[in-house]
């Protein structure tokens, strides 16, 4: 299931081509970000954070994968697990940061990112604790950060075979639709937009203002409406292979019905935003650069 660099390609889509979009000019210019930090003298400070939510039976598995040596902390923020996350976290010496009630998957990675940037993140890897991505491919993901060629990398399952993964039918079919109609309306050519595997540079996360979006699963695409509606940062995808099992964590039909009309919310949000008929505050906000 593990596959090689040769095996899984990489693309990396330009910030011009972020900010196009299908059948129009975008009326929003692409916003003055300062360029893109090519290749420094200290290497960048590659954080992990794991946003958990009862993944007790698979934070070992998931942790065992991850390439320690160019990986300077791992930060795993609980949200509330009824299992032995936390436990198992501590014991695999994980910077634990605990959620005092559940905020759901949105708001916990916004404790993760909030952390990271504080802990001088150069890079920013979010991956799930559920061992349903191959973090070997780490490597290869961060790469086009590292060189100043991508500000977001997207592990993508479906420059392979999701479906001999595992990955549901109606899964497949309903992230392919989702992913049709979010390239047209962000003007990318990217072939999935629903992984649990993702980079982000510095820079990123210190333009995009996360902190205005979703609690819950729609938040991984508000991000990437907000990516594009800021113009200047590049994004790119790796191919990972798919991996589903018993154990793994995986959201059921209902919540994912909810997950695909907010996705809808958030397309229709970034097209009504782009033609001046509705600004939308968190496809314009900022975050100050601290
Ligand atoms: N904070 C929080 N995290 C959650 C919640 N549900 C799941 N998670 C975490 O978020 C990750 C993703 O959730 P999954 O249920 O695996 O959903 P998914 O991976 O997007 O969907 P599949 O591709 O079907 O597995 C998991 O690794 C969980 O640890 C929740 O209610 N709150
Ligand atoms: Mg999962």
């Amino acid at each position: 299931m593990i596959g090689d660099a040769t095996r899984y390609p990489s693309t990396v889509q330009s910030p011009e081509e972020a900010v196009r979009i299908t059948g129009g000019e975008p009326t929003t210019p692409p916003t003055a970000l300062p360029p893109t930090p090519r290749s420094t003298s200290a290497p960048a400070r590659v954080v992990i954070v794991m946003p958990a939510y009862n993944a007790a039976r698979t934070l070992e598995r998931t942790y065992a994968d991850i390439p320690h040596d160019i990986v300077e902390r791992i930060i795993l923020v609980d949200d509330v697990s009824g299992d032995e996350t936390v436990d198992i976290a501590r014991q695999l010496g994980l910077d634990v940061i605990i959620h005092q009630q559940n905020r759901g998957y949105g708001g916990n990675q916004k404790t993760c990112y909030d952390a990271a940037l504080e802990a001088g993140a150069g890079i920013v890897v979010m991956l799930h604790p559920d061992y349903q991505y191959d973090a070997t491919r780490i490597p290869d993901l961060i790469a086009p950060i590292v060189d100043g060629s991508s500000d977001l990398m997207l592990g993508s399952r479906f420059l392979g075979d999701p479906l001999a993964g595992g990955m549901p039918r109606w899964k497949y079919f309903s992230n392919r639709f989702l992913t049709g109609l979010e390239n047209r309306a962000f003007g990318l050519h990217l072939s999935e937009y629903h992984t649990g595997l993702r980079a982000y540079s510095r820079r990123l996360l210190e333009t995009i203002p996360y902190h205005l979006n979703s609690d819950d699963f729609v938040f991984d695409q508000e991000l990437i409406a907000q990516v594009v509606a800021a113009g200047g940062l590049g994004i790119g995808e790796i191919a990972v292979p798919t991996r589903y099992f018993d154990e793994a964590s995986s959201v059921g039909f209902r919540r994912s019905v909810v997950y695909g009309l907010s996705t809808l919310r958030v397309v229709a949000r970034f097209v009504l935003h782009r033609l001046r008929v509705r600004r939308s505050p968190k496809l314009t906000g900022r975050r100050p650069v601290p």
